[in-house]
């Protein structure tokens, strides 16, 4: 019976009752109930994959009658301890999510753009696959594969090697991307040029006395958030939590210090904790060296000679003091900084005192800027004076988790590819004003981001795009050119779950599994002083006619396509794939999906003679009940005694290979090391083109028009840019420290706010030289004057119903991305978004929204 008010009422006979309905329920006038007691649900728990964000933690999903229902970290997991971050815990709802895209879809509209619809119509996968192959031979049959463009976003390493790293490479198109410059790589200039470390760093944590957050936040962001979330307690008692950021961000709120630097600065601000480190003997000795008859030669201001002192690890200490670091006292980077100098002095001497347990934690807020390669060099180089480089408490090469070789595919590739397959990539990369060196090697890094302009300036040239997990009209700074070149792409195929502002423009959605809970393969990660391998298996039943691309997608098209005349794939994967285990040789999508996971994961369980680095897992079975591996702990010193890989094989103030890489790149072009500086925008000059070094920021749009800098953050709730479709990333938005709910603030400063007549809760319009978005204002003390502050993840004009407040129509809030200039760090080829280089003006606007 339906309890009724109505019925409820004449069951109690008597209204006043109501009052105290408890006690009636109890007294067994209503419902019966047993008196049944808690018990914990039934199911199980598997192992998964996170990949929310980049740090791919290993996680449990916990399966109820074939539904994902909770999420927690891997209870074996060394990286995260057992807990996932906050964002792990809305797997199931971006799992379940009304709005995936359920079946593979055929546009019929020819037109495309912002806002029209692409008039799908539901196909079958084998319709869809046969579509594409027909695309794709067509291009190898006239000559001309290097026209197939791929573009891969997140991926499980079976993917790297499946689709990124083999298709183009067979096909023949030297036009195969990835998403990352779009990501943080410019930090890895920090590391890379000067202990030859281009990579993200790990960090020892449990033994820190001192951990500085620079440009990064991450309680709510970054890497390692399970890890520094469940050691901030130890931390605060132990040791001491300094936060450089011009927001309060969550490490700000939970630190001692908070330096709220003014963007773009924090060159300078390295500059004077070194020069405090150096006049006030606080540089490690045992790491760095030290004047040969034990007096302090460093004096503000004064040269030294290099004769007096003797290094240890380090190799240019001393012309990085003569150079740059002996004129930046506290009190001129203050000015700079608009700091406190006696804050500066006070905080470099909390580290000094600490080092060498001391952490200088560098994120993309100190370098994803016009001139950041050398901002990360100069802020990474304190690890170095601190001696925390590889040392107990301090900073540390990732440890490598273990994983397993595809087979080559050389032999297989045909006379066409090979001619055509190594061609000039289309993103500009190597170009007199691009010289993307990562990895000390000339246009090695991806100009992500400069794609879209070729596409722009070419329409013709890009005939078939296959693109997986990416959103690049949404994701890249000034956006709306990738929504342009796309409108002109005539055949595009997008392999993704959610139709997100990118896929509006595909001719054909080939719709994926969310791999985290319906995919399979091995994921690596690092943190902790540990890698890991996390093994992705399917946590639950699929209940859409999705497939996953990386795999199961990537043998259904080379089958398609040996139909249709070129072989060469299925050829390679039928022939050269066999388990590890078995010996078995795939036959279909399903056993290629299960046979590539194996491959990629067997070291981490297949039983040798030898015992397994780390945990010792006991065969297939035995990983999939465990669902990872975690290797063993990072080593202390590794590098200690001559062995960076650089080339002095120390830890290099005067960098070798940066030097080489430019002598290089201006011998290439006829030029000078100077003129391709230049060229590329940065100040440097002669040696300290390979030197750390303060550059003065370059922004974009004059001060006059736009007043104030645009400091860009990611909300701790933002699985990269895929959850703003969940309604419980919605509902708890306010946990970002100045936002609301369902909203997107712009947070202004009270001071500016009263000069620009604005209250809070008003809308603005915020313009930048490329754009113009409308949003909440917030009157927030954690932006100083002059700036302000918007966390990226909202403004989502496509993707769901929740995400966008119409789909295709209105978005919800604004995309910082629409105001953010496309400008690169050039050393790297890096896209920025950080160091307040846009410049923005505030209006009030009084349309409501
Ligand atoms: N303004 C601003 N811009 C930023 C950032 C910022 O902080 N501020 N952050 C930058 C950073 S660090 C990064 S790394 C980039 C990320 O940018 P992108 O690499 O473009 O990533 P997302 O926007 O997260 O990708 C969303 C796409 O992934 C698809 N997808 C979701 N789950 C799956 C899956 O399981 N499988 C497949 N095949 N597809 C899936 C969705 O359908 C959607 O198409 O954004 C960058 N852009
Ligand atoms: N919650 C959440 N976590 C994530 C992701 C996510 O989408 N959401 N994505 C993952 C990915 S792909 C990445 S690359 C990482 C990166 O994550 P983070 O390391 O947090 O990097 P950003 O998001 O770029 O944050 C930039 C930080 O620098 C600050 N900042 C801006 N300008 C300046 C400046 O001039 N100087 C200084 N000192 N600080 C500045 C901003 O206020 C912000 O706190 O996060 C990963 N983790
Ligand atoms: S979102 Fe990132 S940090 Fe959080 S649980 Fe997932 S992988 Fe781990
Ligand atoms: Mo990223």
């Amino acid at each position: 019976m339906k309890l009724t008010r109505r019925v409820f009422i004449q069951l109690t006979g008597s209204a006043a009752l109501m009052v105290s309905a408890p006690t009636v329920l109890a007294q067994g006038l209503s419902v019966k109930r047993l008196p049944l007691p808690c018990r914990p649900a039934e199911g199980k728990w598997i192992g998964s994959a996170c990949q929310g964000c980049t740090q791919y933690c290993a996680i449990e999903v916990f399966n109820q009658n074939g539904r994902a229902t909770r999420v927690r970290g891997n209870q074996n997991s060394k990286g995260n301890h057992g807990f996932c971050c906050p964002r792990g815990h809305l797997l199931p709802q971006e799992n379940y999510d009304p709005d995936r895209i359920k079946q593979p879809l055929k546009r019929t509209n020819p037109q495309k753009g912002r806002g029209i619809d692409p008039k799908w119509i539901p196909i079958s996968w084998d319709e869809a696959l046969d579509i594409v192959a027909d695309k794709m031979v067509e291009l190898r049959n006239a000559g001309e594969p290097e026209r197939l463009l791929y573009l891969k976003g997140r991926y499980g390493n079976t993917s790297h090697a499946l689709l990124y790293g083999t298709l183009t490479k067979l096909f023949g198109s030297p036009n195969n991307f990835s998403t990352s410059a779009l990501c943080a790589e410019t930090e890895k200039m920090g590391p890379g040029y000067t202990q030859g470390l281009f990579s993200y760093r790990d960090y020892d944590l449990g033994n820190s006395k001192c951990v500085v957050f620079w440009g990064t936040d991450p309680f709510a962001s970054n890497r390692q958030v399970p890890n520094v979330i469940s050691k901030l307690g130890e931390l605060q008692k132990k040791g001491i939590l300094i936060t450089v950021d011009p927001r309060l961000s969550t490490a700000a709120a939970k630190s001692k210090e908070w330096l709220p630097i003014l963007p773009g600065t924090d060159g300078a601000l390295a500059n004077a904790i070194a020069h405090v480190l150096l006049t006030e003997g606080l540089w490690n000795k045992d790491f760095v060296g030290d004047f040969a008859d034990g007096k302090n030669l460093f004096v503000p201001g004064k040269t030294v000679d290099p004769q007096t002192f003797k290094e240890n690890n380090t190799l240019g200490l001393i012309t990085y003091w003569n150079e740059e670091a002996k004129d930046w006292t506290p009190e001129r980077a203050a000015k700079e900084c608009r700091l406190d100098a006696e804050q500066i002095r006070r905080v470099a001497k909390a580290m000094g005192q600490a080092a060498p347990n001391v952490i200088v934690w560098m994120g993309p807020g100190v370098c994803m800027n016009p001139r950041g390669t050398y901002t990360a060099m100069v802020v990474h180089a304190l690890n170095g004076i601190l001696g925390s480089v590889d040392n107990v408490g301090g900073t540390h090469d990732p440890v490598k988790s273990l994983s397993g070789k595809y087979p080559s595919m050389d032999k297989y590739i045909d006379e066409l590819a090979k001619a055509h397959g190594k061609g000039k990539k289309i993103d500009g990369r190597g170009d007199l004003d691009m010289p993307a060196a990562m990895k000390a090697k000339l246009g090695s890094g991806v100009v992500t981001n400069n794609i879209a302009n070729y596409m722009l300036e070419n329409p013709d040239f890009v005939k078939v795009m296959i693109s997986s997990w990416t959103n690049t009209p949404f994701a890249a700074a000034d956006g709306k050119r990738w929504e342009k070149a796309l409108a002109k792409v005539p055949f595009f195929v997008h392999m993704v779950p959610f139709p997100s502002e990118m896929t509006q423009f595909a001719d054909i959605v080939l719709p994926s599994t969310f791999n985290a809970a319906e995919g399979m393969g091995a994921v690596t990660g690092f943190g902790s002083m540990h890698a890991w391998t996390s093994l992705q298996q399917p946590t639950c039943d699929r209940i859409w006619d999705v497939k996953q691309e990386e795999n199961e997608v990537t043998w259904l098209l080379a089958e398609k396509l040996a139909k249709k005349g070129w072989p060469t794939l299925l050829n390679y994967y039928s022939t050269e794939f066999v388990d590890p285990e078995t010996g078995a040789r795939p036959t279909n999508e399903k056993e290629f999906q299960l046979i590539t996971t194996k491959i990629a994961s067997a070291p981490c369980w297949i039983r040798t003679s030898k015992p397994i680095p780390g945990d010792q897992i006991n065969g297939w079975e035995d990983f999939r009940k465990r669902g990872m591996h975690n290797s063993a702990h990072q080593v202390y010193k590794k590098h200690w005694g001559g062995k960076f890989p650089t080339p002095s094989g120390k830890f290099e103030f005067v960098s070798g290979d940066l030097k080489k890489v430019l002598e290089a790149h201006a011998a290439k072009y006829n030029t000078t090391p100077d003129k391709i500086l230049d060229a590329c925008h940065y100040q440097a000059k002669g040696i300290k083109g390979w030197m750390p070094h303060y550059e003065e920021p370059l922004r974009h749009g004059e001060e006059k028009q736009y007043p104030f800098l645009f400091i860009d953050h990611k909300s701790r709730l933002n699985r990269e840019g895929r959850s703003a479709n969940l309604p419980w990333m919605q509902e708890f938005k306010k946990c970002d420290a100045g936002d609301r709910s369902w909203g997107d603030v712009l947070k202004i400063n009270p001071i500016d706010a009263k000069a620009l007549g604005i209250q809070d809760n008003d809308i603005v319009e915020i313009s930048s030289p490329v754009g113009t978005i409308v949003t909440e204002v917030k009157l927030w003390e954690g932006v100083g004057p002059g700036t302000v502050a918007k966390a990226y993840g909202q403004g989502h004009w496509a993707y769901g119903q929740i995400a966008a407040k119409e789909y295709r129509k209105t978005p919800r809030g604004g995309n910082n991305n629409e105001i953010l200039v496309d400008d690169y760090d050039r050393l790297s080829g890096t896209s920025c978004r950080n160091g307040g280089f846009t410049r923005v003006n505030i209006k009030k606007n009084s349309q409501k929204l």
